[in-house]
């Protein structure tokens, strides 16, 4: 099979693993288009970019694309991903994973990479729970909805990503929804151009687990239901921006934070510099 007949992105995909694994009205097509894009327009060769994913329908993402890219263990994309830095810092590392994957099993290793401003990309795709198992909740699943370990609602209460990221000192923040493409690929760009750690959340449908839960009836009701909620502010308090679409709160998108703040890899190249007595 070829994608040059109905992918725009087929240059930058690897045709022998198409057709997709998602289901129909899944919101990772949308995001794999939206980082092509970023990664054409970043101008940055396609030899030092890399995608690196941990497990989960999100954490198929890297499969598809061609250049280097790493599926990895569940959780553990931070730590392979900073390592992969470290080692060789001309590298473009991004990192997409689920929200289970990254803020459930891997939540200690996003803490640290925040807080270290380690240099790299890390894409959140946020379905609510864990899609790739079945639809079990998690730390992202919204008060009261309806998951297959919380058939009568949730208790909860769910985390502010967004505000976790920007306590931590990232050094970019920002949050959209696969149903805003063009922002997203541009979010992704500038997250791609920021020196330090950049966080972007993308909120995603799952049809046949958290939609099919909480009463939507396919992808694109559950993706409409979350642009008629959403309302851009880029200057948005982050402690108000937490997820509730179910209590009549709007879902909070933009660019939130985009500050300087010296990463791990600058530091770290100042010290090894004067401790090896090189001037600038
Ligand atoms: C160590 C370990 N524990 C549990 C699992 C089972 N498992 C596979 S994917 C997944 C959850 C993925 O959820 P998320 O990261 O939100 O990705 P999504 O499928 O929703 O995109 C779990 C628990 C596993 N593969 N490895
Ligand atoms: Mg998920």
């Amino acid at each position: 099979m070829t994608t040059e007949e109905f992918h725009p992105k087929h240059a930058l995909i690897r045709d022998e693993r198409f057709p997709n694994v998602w289901c129909p009205g899944c919101g990772l097509g949308i995001l794999l288009q939206s980082y092509l894009n970023a990664v054409e327009k970043s101008g940055i060769p396609l030899d030092q970019q890399v995608l690196v994913s941990g497990i989960g329908c999100t954490a198929r993402l890297p499969g598809y694309a061609k250049f280097d890219s790493y599926h990895t263990t569940h959780g553990r994309a931070i730590p392979f991903a900073t390592g992969m830095k470290i080692a060789n810092p001309e590298l473009k590392v991004t990192v997409v994973s689920g929200d289970g994957d990254l803020f459930n099993i891997g939540g200690n290793h996003f803490i640290h990479a925040a807080r270290r401003n380690m240099d790299l990309v890390v894409i959140c795709s946020n379905n609510f729970n864990y899609g790739m198992t079945g639809g079990q909740h998690g730390s992202t699943t919204p008060l009261t909805s309806r998951s297959a370990s919380t058939p009568y609602g949730n208790v909860e209460p769910t985390f502010n990503l967004p505000y976790l990221a920007s306590a931590l000192g990232a050094s970019y923040v920002s949050r959209w929804t696969v149903m805003h493409p063009r922002q997203l690929a541009k979010s992704i760009r500038m997250a791609m151009e920021t020196k330090g750690f950049a966080f972007i959340e993308v909120l995603s449908p799952c049809p046949p687990n958290f939609g099919k839960f909480n009463g939507f009836g396919d992808g694109f009701e559950e993706m409409e239901f979350y642009r008629s909620k959403s309302t851009v502010q880029n200057d948005a308090r982050l402690e108000d921006v937490s997820i509730d679409p179910f209590h009549g709160k709007p879902v909070v998108l933009g660019d939130f934070v985009n500050r300087k703040r010296p990463s791990y890899i600058m530091l770290e190249n100042e010290l090894v510099r004067k401790a090896m007595g090189v001037k600038k």
